[in-house]
């Protein structure tokens, strides 16, 4: 039986990949590093800390821990002008329409972000009280793949491995959901995302049925 459903935040719920993608951009250009959207996708489900060390590894470039901190803090506030102008219905094509069909049936909401800023946008877009529980970036120690972010989501929701269903939108999310065991919906680009159970552009297009069947395969 499906009894809860933890969703990744950035580019599951909402769109923000893009704003986090336009952020390193033009922190990228500034220290004179191509950074294209290709590039991107290694980012997504990545802590701040991790995505700028990937940058810099690409660019060649070697810096102290204090800059480091400075450049991330710098990317973390154009990020944030961007996150900033949201507001309730820009969130994806069919996310709070889901939410309310788990509401519903009641089946349990956990939110598993890797983001600090997780909470600041749920409430930008008034969307906080869906969720039963929020793990986010401010809470855990060992980043996606490693699955702590979605144990503890279950754990805290107080439902088995198996009657949770993950909801990801990166490739590092998708195994963190594998390596914890759980079955995971990825929303995306099939060529990419192709590890998960199954792959759907949107939230808009899966049913209950469907995460039933998943979860219960006949
Ligand atoms: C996300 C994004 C990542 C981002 C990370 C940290 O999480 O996918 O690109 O680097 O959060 O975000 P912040 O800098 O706001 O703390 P998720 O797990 O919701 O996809
Ligand atoms: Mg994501």
């Amino acid at each position: 039986d499906v009894k809860a459903c933890i969703f990744d935040l950035d580019g599951v719920i909402v769109d923000t990949a893009k704003y986090h993608y336009l952020a390193w951009k033009r922190l990228a250009q500034e220290l004179g590093i191509t950074f294209t959207e290709e590039d991107n996708e290694e980012l997504k489900g990545v802590s701040r800390m991790d995505s700028l060390d990937i940058i810099l590894k690409k660019g060649k470039k070697e810096i102290s821990q204090e800059k480091k901190e400075e450049l991330a803090a710098r990317k973390n506030e154009w990020y944030l002008e961007f996150v900033n102008e949201m507001k309730p219905g820009d969130e994806l094509p069919g996310a709070r329409q889901f939410l309310d069909t788990l509401k519903q049936n009641d089946i349990k909401i956990g939110l598993g972000s890797s983001s600090k800023n997780a909470k600041l946008c749920l409430n930008l877009l008034n969307m906080t009280d869906y969720f039963d529980v929020i793990v986010d970036g401010t809470m855990i120690t060992k980043a996606k793949p490693d699955p702590q972010i979605f144990i503890m989501g279950a754990e805290k929701l107080d439902v088995k491995v198996e009657n949770s269903i993950v909801f990801e939108d990166a490739l590092a999310g998708i195994e963190a959901a594998q390596n914890g065991r759980f079955k995971v919906v990825g929303i995306g680009d099939p060529d990419i995302l192709g590890k998960a159970d199954i792959v759907r552009s949107s939230l808009a297009d899966i049913t209950l049925d469907e995460l039933k069947s998943l979860n219960n395969p006949k």
